[in-house]
């Protein structure tokens, strides 16, 4: 006898969970100079000089300021490049890095 075939439609696969994403924040200090802090952000942040100036204000007169939200690897490991970037130059720049929610 012939079998009738009952195919799934549509979606049947669940939904891929998002990462959960993480903030990676610049924190002000009184030492790196404000070109340096916008030169890090253009070259390991991909971001535009406008951009880039912004975010350097926001940190040095709020004291800390979001770069990025990005997933926990690639959030920490441009942390780390941009604090290293800053000891390689003898400046105590830093970033952080804190999950999103
Ligand atoms: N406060 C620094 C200065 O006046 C500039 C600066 C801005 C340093 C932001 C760090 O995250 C920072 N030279």
């Amino acid at each position: 006898m012939a079998e009738t075939k009952i195919k799934p439609r549509g979606k049947v696969r669940p939904k891929a969970e998002r990462p959960r994403m993480h903030k990676v924040i610049l924190v002000n200090d009184d030492y790196t100079p404000r070109e340096f802090v916008v030169r890090v952000l253009k070259a390991i942040f991909g971001m535009g000089e406008d951009g880039a100036y912004a975010v350097m204000m926001t940190a040095h007169q709020r004291g800390a300021c979001v770069v990025a939200v990005l997933t926990k690897d690639v959030a920490e490991t441009k942390a780390d490049q941009g604090t290293q970037a800053g000891r390689a130059a003898g400046y105590p720049l830093l970033f952080t890095t804190e999950p999103e929610h």
